[in-house]
């Protein structure tokens, strides 16, 4: 398999533009209000659409890529390594799956691999890298269909949120996490369950109380000091304190720290945190 042969994509719920050394491509969800669209490419200006939207009150939607822009994303790779967020919550999953048939359909020689991360934001990121890792080591298709299959068993991810009156406006919780809607103060802690749904494990008062409470998830999971990664809606202080806590914990731990670009952010909302990890 030659690098220039191969391609992975992914899309935007990844937070994921460009990757080194390995072809790669975004293939953006929409952000939608009444008067606005928010397309979550390079161009989105994050920070001023979490801003615009803290004042909404109008329905907003989201929309995953459509086939065609699956196909666009593929471009004329001959292996392709597709990640799509949770198939529990969107319907990415099965635009990229439709997208792959008529791919290989129109060019029988060309493969693609759909992986359903059954997550969000920080482990697809963990995935695209790992993919990459594959690439550029040599390793040939099959092998890298296998491995990452078997790497997505050992990822995880927790989240801390103030809100979640976005998901629960589109219906993407249950009435019991829709509940606590609004409760000032209060935040949602819980993880990505293993049908890529959300898991409401604790409410914390508090955004610093909530950070011990995250490590002991991490710790639940068998967290051994791998690699971490911390998405954050407009929240770089308590990102950064979260950070220091991994790292006195589990001082071998490979942490990159990031804002989340336009769908996480919008479904995280403000002040939101996402952290994907390596189990033990
Ligand atoms: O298809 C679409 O319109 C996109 C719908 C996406 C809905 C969920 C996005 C979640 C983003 C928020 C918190 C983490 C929950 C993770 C559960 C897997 C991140």
């Amino acid at each position: 398999m030659n690098i220039s042969e191969v391609k992975i994509v992914a899309d935007s719920s990844a937070d994921v533009l460009s990757i080194p050394e390995v072809p790669y491509a975004s293939a953006p969800l929409i952000i939608r209000t009444t008067r606005k669209e928010y397309i979550d490419n390079a161009d989105l200006d994050v920070t001023g659409m979490v801003q615009d939207l803290l004042s909404n009150t109008e329905k907003t939607t989201t929309a995953c890529p459509g086939v065609g822009d699956w196909i666009e994303a593929f471009g004329d790779a001959k292996y392709i390594f597709c990640v799509t967020i949770t198939s529990g919550l969107s319907g990415s999953y099965n635009s990229a799956m439709v997208a792959k048939q008529n791919y290989e359909e129109q060019y029988p020689d060309r493969k693609v691999f759909v992986i359903d991360s059954l997550s969000a934001g920080p482990e697809l990121k963990l995935l695209i890298e790992k993919l990459q890792e594959y690439i550029t080591e040599g390793k040939d298709y099959d092998e890298i269909c296998t491995c990452i299959m078997e790497y997505k068993e050992h990822t995880g991810l927790i989240f801390s949120l103030a809100s979640v009156r976005n998901l629960a406006n589109n219906g993407r919780v249950s009435h019991l996490v829709a509940s606590a809607v609004g409760i000032l103060g209060i935040r949602i802690l819980g993880r990505a369950s293993a049908q890529g749904t959300l898991e409401q494990l604790y409410k914390s008062r508090g955004e610093k109380r909530a950070l011990p409470t995250l490590i002991s998830m991490l710790k639940d999971h068998n967290f051994a000091g791998g690699k971490l990664r911390i998405g954050h809606v407009l929240n770089e202080t308590v990102a950064q304190q979260f950070k220091d806590m991994v790292l006195a914990a589990y001082p071998t731990t490979h942490v990159e720290l990031y804002p989340l670009r336009g769908l996480c952010s919008f479904y995280a909302e403000n002040g939101g945190i996402l952290i994907g990890f390596e189990k033990g």
